[in-house]
């Protein structure tokens, strides 16, 4: 009723070309979402997100989150402006993450038991408490068009047993999510207007670097049968294989017909390699955080190697180039690496905002050419 998942076609190494219809418009996969934490993907407005091509990044679905917006300014204030979708003037498809792993990341003095998560705001120290219950509540109120399950992310380096009772935790809140789901859902801001529609939940696989936990948490949360599953707990610190052998195992186990999305990857090649092996959906902060500090991605001229170049170095002081050659965005169009410099070393605002729009249309474009290939 929500959701639709089309595989056009698959490829030899697993990776596959597909379509994915949710309640406000169709995505092609496998596809990179950038991350709009508070209802904005840092200094880079809609309609440049949304655009395709030479003037803009072409973003088709995004993601915001819960912990954020429900700390400011307010879930019910969003519930009351519409949704996510109408209080920031994007009317394409949006994920929330469910606020869990934001806890753990950002909030001092959590106090984790079998209900919730009690913690502190990083913003002015109030104290607050997230079960899987109040977590629904809060995404169903923004209404993106997927949700996710309140989960615990293990610390890494994490002990067999450790993560083996996290694990349980997950899965024991993954459960709870969903029952409060169904039964709220149709509480969504957009109900009536989209016809009946609902959001769609995602579950969460953890299991942390162990494969045996891996596949008995995948095996575990098909029971619960979701719409799509997200593989959680990499890119926490472990060494690019484990995370590359932790996605193929959990692949193993999950339905060849649900959307898989990886949470919080990675570098350019990382997001290539992953969709290659037949993950559907990324996400990731770095495109637009290392905009902010000055580091731009680009490819070696003439190669495909990836490189992250520093705008702030001298050598750039009076370098008449774009950012990268062969980068079709309208930053690389319009402005030299010499006044991208002076912008970055004067911290004029509109430095964070080119780079950004260069990071992402960069990292739209990987997705382009791995859905290119993807196609044959
Ligand atoms: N769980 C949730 N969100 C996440 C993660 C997770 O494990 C990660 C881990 N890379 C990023 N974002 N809910
Ligand atoms: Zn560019």
């Amino acid at each position: 009723m929500g959701l639709k998942f089309e595989v056009l076609k698959t490829s030899d190494g697993g990776g596959r070309r597909g379509v994915l219809s949710l309640p406000h418009g169709d995505v092609q996969t496998p596809v990179f979402m950038p991350v709009g934490t508070a209802a904005t993907v840092k200094a880079v407005p809609q309609d440049v997100l949304e655009t395709n091509g030479a003037s803009g990044v072409g973003a088709r679905i995004i993601l915001a989150n819960t912990y954020h917006l429900y700390l400011r300014p307010g879930h019910e204030l969003v519930r009351r402006m519409g949704g996510v979708h109408k209080f920031m003037g994007w009317d394409r498809p949006m994920l929330t993450d469910s606020g869990g792993f934001q806890v753990f990341s950002l909030s001092k003095l959590r106090k984790i038991s079998d209900e919730g998560v009690e913690f502190r705001s990083h913003l002015d120290g109030s104290k607050h408490f997230f079960s899987p219950e109040h977590s629904m509540d809060v995404q169903i109120a923004l209404g993106a068009d997927v949700a996710m399950v309140f989960d615990e992310c293990v610390e890494t380096p994490a002990t067999w047993e450790r993560t083996k009772q996290s694990m349980g935790l997950t899965h024991a809140w993954a459960a709870r999510s969903k029952e409060r789901f169904e039964a709220e859902k149709h509480r969504v801001p957009w109900f009536e207007e989209r016809g009946g529609q609902t959001q769609n939940l995602f579950g969460i696989v953890q299991g942390g670097m162990y494969a045996d936990l891996r596949k008995e948490s995948a095996e575990r949360l098909v029971e619960m049968e979701f719409p799509g599953y997200a593989i959680g707990g990499l890119a926490v610190g472990e060494p690019r294989e484990v995370t590359r052998e932790m996605i193929a195992r959990t692949l193993e186990v999950l339905p060849k017909d649900k959307p898989v999305y990886v949470m919080g990857v990675g570098y350019p090649d990382e997001i290539e390699e992953y969709g290659k092996m037949g993950v559907d959906m990324m996400d990731c902060v770095l495109p637009t955080r290392a905009a902010r500090h000055g580091l731009l991605f680009m490819r070696e001229p003439g190669s495909s190697t990836v490189v992250r170049m520093n705008i702030k170095k001298k050598e750039y002081a009076e370098d008449q180039r774009p950012i990268d050659e062969s980068c079709t965005c309208r930053v690389c169009a319009r402005y030299t690496r010499a006044y991208l410099r002076h912008l970055y070393s004067s911290g004029e605002a509109l430095s964070a905002v080119l780079n950004s729009i260069h990071n992402l249309a960069f990292y739209l474009d990987t997705m382009e050419r791995v859905r290119g290939e993807l196609a044959g």
